[in-house]
């Protein structure tokens, strides 16, 4: 039976453009502009940049869910209303590609991060998904780039990942031709993980959220990073480096080289196993 009714989020921080709630270990960021098929401004990235730090550093939080306010799009882009010169312009002035440091997060949050596209993932949105770990959609999702048609592009992780989930000639066509994609279609290419029907969405995530929160952290934090590494060159490798420090860091013999040094005296390293 589903529980959707009894599932109570507790909000986690007031925003303009976004809602952050929690639930059994599982935070989730829904970008909240409706009104324009959830696309985002300078604001709503800003926003999720820092609800995401959140749930980096909050110890509470295991998994992390992103979606989209209402039943018809999970995120559709960049706002083309505030679309100037040089980027996204927002309170200040200033035009920014600040989505590409949501990006960046997702990727590199040590956590797993589920997209869950509710409707149109479209242009920078649907890179949005592109980059979380893993996508359940539900059945009325659409999928599709448009940058080439509205005067935009993503050449980064909106490219040369999704051809690495794709594969190259189906991110070329999705490029070349801004097709949109049915729910279907996105899961017959290796898209999403998942399709289920929409009243059906939370119960999926929820459940592949408490699935994920049954195994070790410490080797899904490893298995993201390994798998990131393999594709995002030196940051990928030192995030993994980053790992593997944090691992040694608690270890005797890493304590041992730090107390010789406090304790001015030779430090003894042979006192520790050598595994083959
Ligand atoms: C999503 C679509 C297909 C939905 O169609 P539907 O259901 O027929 O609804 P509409 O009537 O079209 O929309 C309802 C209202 O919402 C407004 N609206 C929709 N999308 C946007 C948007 N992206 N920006 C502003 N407003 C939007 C509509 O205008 C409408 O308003 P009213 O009622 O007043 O008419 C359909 O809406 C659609 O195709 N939307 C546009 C999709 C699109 O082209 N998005 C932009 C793609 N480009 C990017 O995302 C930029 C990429 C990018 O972000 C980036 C890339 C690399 C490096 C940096 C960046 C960066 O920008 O930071």
């Amino acid at each position: 039976m589903s529980e959707k009714n009894q599932r109570v989020w507790k909000p986690l921080k007031a925003y303009e453009d976004i809602l952050f709630d929690y639930y059994n270990g599982i935070a989730r960021i829904t970008i909240n502009r409706e009104r324009y098929r959830n696309a985002f401004t300078p604001t709503t990235t800003a926003e999720m940049s820092d609800a995401l730090r959140i749930c980096r550093e909050d110890q509470s939080i295991n998994v992390v869910v992103l979606t989209g306010a209402g039943d018809k799009a999970f995120c559709s882009g960049g706002d083309q209303n505030v679309k100037g010169r040089g980027g996204y312009i927002g309170k200040d002035g200033v035009p920014r590609l600040s989505v590409l440091d949501v990006q960046k997060q997702i990727r590199s949050i040590p956590k797993p991060v589920i997209a869950a596209v509710n409707g149109y993932a479209i242009g920078g949105g649907h890179v949005l998904h592109v980059v979380c770990d893993l996508s359940i959609a539900s059945e009325n999702a659409i999928f599709g780039q448009t940058g080439p048609r509205v005067g935009s592009f993503d050449a980064g992780f909106g490219s040369s990942y999704l051809a690495r989930v794709v594969g190259q000639k189906k991110a070329r066509e999705i490029w070349f031709l801004c097709r949109q994609y049915s729910a279907q279609e996105a899961l017959d290419m290796g898209l999403v993980n998942k399709v289920v029907p929409l009243d059906q969405l939370e119960d999926e995530y929820v459940q592949w959220a408490e699935e994920m929160m049954l195994l070790s952290p410490l080797a899904l934090r490893m298995i993201k990073a390994g798998l990131n590494a393999e594709l995002d060159g030196q940051a990928g490798i030192q995030e993994l480096a980053g790992d593997a420090t944090l691992l040694y860091y608690l270890t005797d013999e890493a304590q041992e080289g730090k107390n010789a040094f406090l304790e001015k005296r030779k430090p003894n390293f042979e006192q520790y196993p050598k595994f083959p």
